[in-house]
């Protein structure tokens, strides 16, 4: 039996960067992820009769919204639920099936890197039906939608159980129970050479991968311990847990510290990675040698036609504008666009779809191709190892090999995390008046060559986001970037991304840290960062 209950709206129900992320507490209120899923049907035109995807990375809550996602989608009139067994599907796996079933759209409940558990973090994201987040204009509309909504529609029925394989029906919708695994590995056998990769592996290549207890541990077993034989133990914390082990599902160098120290040791693997919450992301890390992420994609460009996938090479490269020009230099060389986008993986899907991209990535650990229409963390880890078993060097020969070919960006992102609201936007308010005096003049980092507030127009829809992050260029090529996180869920976080470019003839070998010093010192007095934050230094840098 279908039910309309009656609500009222929630005010702060806009999806940010990657969907909709609220402390767990705030989606327990009564009707708050109803209100969320109903604005998204009722957003959304001719979907009767079709096929919805719904699946998360296994957090807490995961469970418990997946049902009222069912029982609502059978109300609304979707015909069929595709659902990942347990609840569980990576967001790339999600995005293929999107594709691969021909599905109206999907439901993916995740809050990516943020931590989970009943104090941490849930989201809801909305996939269209090329597997790609929704644009702009539909998660607005969906937010409008989310400020009039009165009433949404669920059906009265028991629960539908997620861990059984098979089809049952769900009033008048069928439910599918699927492997979120086989066709998600499938579709990786068929870009990369795994008998290349098997023999590298048997050969004594060593690898270790850290599935920082989500999403990925039963895909990164399927594929790297059964499909390519690595031994058992070759990835670690495999089980996805609610609370993710208590640890905070970031690959980054703080919170994926045990691998970071592994790579570093006496007797470090050839190869370490990691991945996130909801295995978009991918962090890679070669023995005594880490590779900053937007290091990650021009070396990924520059070899993707090694991996079969890829052989006939990239039509461009597209990265978000705070990633490093890294990628830039490649695409030149290739002689193919580079498309510079705001940050957030719903900005490629178009130019992914129009076949003016291949490859994109951004500076936060994410990384991708035209294969789905999402960022892939196995899959970035899969087209290392593939290139790695063609040219037979180490990860520290190819990244000294490409730095002597291109030159070093060298990179960091500072964030300062917890500030208040208010604080974030006075800072970021300040930056924007000083936009004109800022060209010309001189500081620690060098002379200022221009300053912007980034805005971008989609080339194929024409289609504009405005207010995307301050941007100062210097003459020689440097950068320093400000924008505020859009997935945080508690107060504001401040993210200054610093780059400097050092050419083939100068000097490769640098600290980061050291390199950077002096640009970090002008972004800091530039946006009176300690005046507005009361923060001396960033709470984390990556
Ligand atoms: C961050 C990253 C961004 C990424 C987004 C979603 O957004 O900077 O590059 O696309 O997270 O990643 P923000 O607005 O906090 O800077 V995931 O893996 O959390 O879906
Ligand atoms: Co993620």
């Amino acid at each position: 039996m279908i039910k309309t209950v009656a609500t009222t709206p929630f005010t702060d129900q806009k999806p940010g960067t990657s969907g909709l992320r609220k402390k767990v507490r705030i989606f327990q209120q009564p009707h708050y992820a109803e209100n969320f899923v109903q604005s998204v049907f009722d957003s959304l035109e001719g979907f009767e009769g079709q096929t919805l995807v719904v699946g998360g990375d296994g957090r807490y809550l995961n469970r418990e919204v997946i049902q009222i996602v069912l029982k609502m989608a059978a109300a609304n009139g979707f015909g069929r639920a595709l659902v990942g067994q347990g609840g569980i599907l990576s967001t790339p796996a999600a995005s293929h099936l999107i594709r691969a079933s021909g599905a109206f759209g999907g439901l993916i409940l995740s809050a990516s890197h943020n931590p989970g558990g009943p104090d941490e973090d849930f989201g809801i994201k909305y996939n269209v039906s090329n597997g790609g987040p929704a644009p702009e204009k539909v998660t607005d509309a969906i937010h409008a939608r989310s400020l009039s909504i009165e009433s949404y529609h669920i059906l009265d029925a028991q629960d539908v159980d997620v861990d059984t394989l098979g089809a049952s029906r769900l009033g008048d919708m069928t439910v599918e129970i699927v492997d979120p695994v086989a066709g998600y590995a499938d579709l990786m056998e068929q870009l990369f050479d795994f008998s290349a990769m098997r023999a590298m592996i048997a050969g004594g290549f060593t690898l270790s991968f850290d599935s920082m207890s989500a999403v990925t541990g039963p895909y990164a077993v399927e594929i790297f311990e059964k499909r390519l034989g690595a031994p058992a133990g070759t990835v670690r914390n495999a089980t996805p847990l609610p609370d993710f082990g208590h640890h905070h599902p970031d690959p980054n160098l703080v919170h994926a510290k045990t691998l970071y120290d592994q790579m570093m040791a006496a007797d470090a693997p050839d190869f370490g990675a990691a991945s996130d919450g909801d295995g978009d992301r991918n962090l890679i890390i070669g023995r005594h040698c880490y590779v900053t992420p937007s290091d990650s994609l021009a070396v990924l460009a520059a070899n993707a036609h090694l991996a079969p996938g890829y052989a006939k090479g990239l039509k461009g490269i597209a990265r978000s504008m705070p990633t490093s020009g890294a990628a830039d230099r490649v695409a030149k060389k290739l002689g193919v666009p580079l498309f510079e986008t705001p940050t957030g993986w719903k900005f490629f899907g178009n130019l992914l779809d129009a076949g003016m991209a291949t490859i994109c990535g951004e500076e936060s650990a994410g990384t991708g191709s035209d294969h789905v229409r999402e960022k892939d963390g196995v899959w970035a880890v899969l087209l290392w190892l593939n290139i790695l078993a063609v040219r037979r060097q180490s990860v520290a020969q190819i990244m000294a090999e490409h730095w002597a070919t291109y030159g070093r960006n060298y990179y960091a992102r500072h964030d300062y995390e917890a500030i208040s609201k208010d604080r974030a936007d006075a800072l970021m308010l300040a930056l924007q008046d000083q936009l004109t005096t800022l060209p010309g003049s001189i500081n620690s980092g060098g002379t200022i060559r221009s300053a912007d507030d980034f805005a971008y127009t989609d080339p194929t829809d024409q289609s504009v986001s405005r207010n995307q992050g301050i941007r100062l260029l210097f003459e020689d090529g440097s950068r320093i970037v400000f924008r505020l996180s859009g997935t945080g869920t508690e107060g504001a976080t401040l993210r200054v991304y610093i780059e400097r470019y050092v050419d083939q003839t100068g000097k490769l070998g640098l600290e980061t840290a050291d390199a950077l010093q002096p640009l970090v010192r002008a972004a800091q007095e530039i946006a009176d960062i300690q005046g507005f934050t009361g923060m001396e230094r960033p709470s984390v840098i990556t």
